[in-house]
């Protein structure tokens, strides 16, 4: 039966989508379903290395427009997800950098390299 065969690859769809959430329960899963997928995506963008700051484990960008995120150009700062990420650029530094966006709107850089 077509219709069956159908209704039951949803309904594993559902359950896969579920197991994925590590925090299901203490959370509530349906809501946060869509910020646990946008923390999925990773994100790239250039940009000019402004300020870094090593305790708090940070960099600020002056960085371009972000379509895949729907950004204009601005100057703002990101978390760096490895600390040593942060001596691989200097003030000044025109960057390639990937980040993510996490379920409760952090920006944390993934990967950064000095371009050229
Ligand atoms: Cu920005």
């Amino acid at each position: 039966m077509k219709l069956k065969t159908i209704a039951m690859s949803l309904g594993l769809i559902a359950f896969g989508t579920a197991a994925l959430a590590p925090h299901a329960n203490a959370e509530g899963a349906f809501p946060n379903r869509p910020l646990m997928l946008a923390a999925a995506q990773n994100h790239h963008g250039v940009g000019t290395v402004t300020q870094i700051d090593r305790k708090g484990r940070r960099v600020e960008l002056k960085h371009g427009p972000i379509k895949s995120i729907g950004w204009m150009a601005m100057t703002m700062f990101f978390e760096v997800e490895d600390a040593d990420l942060l001596d691989e650029i200097e003030v000044g530094d025109e960057v390639d950098f990937d980040f993510i966006e996490t379920r409760d709107k952090r920006y944390v850089i993934t990967d950064i390299e000095t371009r050229g």
